[in-house]
């Protein structure tokens, strides 16, 4: 049964300053998904606050927007079949000292000892995360 579905990737503050971000959309471009919008932007504070409203209340929540505000992202929504959970399969695990090596993660993140986790890529974790994040992003879609 056909599954195409969407997904907002980011690549994070890190993944942009330290160039990952042509090896991130040439992972994505490889495995057969589809860039359907891409743009290279400053989130503001609001943006982020809506985008991670579920970890709202967290400890690691102000320094994760911060971290995400310290330089531009490159924000793109990916489709494909299956694309939500195959994009976190590309992405890897949170953890990046743990992130399987092949992936984003395991590839091209490690701890750094900073207040918040940096590991170059987000991707939305479910339908409902990814309609709500590609709303939020790309209002115009
Ligand atoms: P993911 O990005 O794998 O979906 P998440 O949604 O649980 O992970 O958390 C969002 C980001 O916040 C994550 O990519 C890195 C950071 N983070 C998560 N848990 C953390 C923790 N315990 N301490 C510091 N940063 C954390
Ligand atoms: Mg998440």
């Amino acid at each position: 049964m056909s599954d195409v579905q969407r997904t907002l990737v980011l690549v994070k503050p890190d993944g942009v300053a330290r160039g990952h971000v042509g090896e991130v959309l040439r992972r994505i471009e490889a495995k057969g998904y589809t860039l359907v919008a891409l743009e290279l932007r400053e989130a503001d504070e609001a943006l982020l606050a809506e985008h991670y409203a579920e970890h709202a209340g967290k400890p690691f929540v102000q320094p994760l927007i911060d971290f995400m505000r310290s330089g531009p992202v490159v924000a793109a929504v990916v489709e494909g079949q299956r694309v939500i959970e195959g994009f976190r399969s590309l992405a890897g695990t949170t953890d990046p000292t743990t992130a399987a090596p092949g992936t984003i993660r395991g590839d091209l993140a490690r701890d750094w000892g900073r207040k918040v986790i940096e590991n170059v890529v987000h991707g939305s974790d479910s339908p409902e995360s990814a309609a709500r994040e590609i709303a939020l992003w790309f209002p115009a879609l």
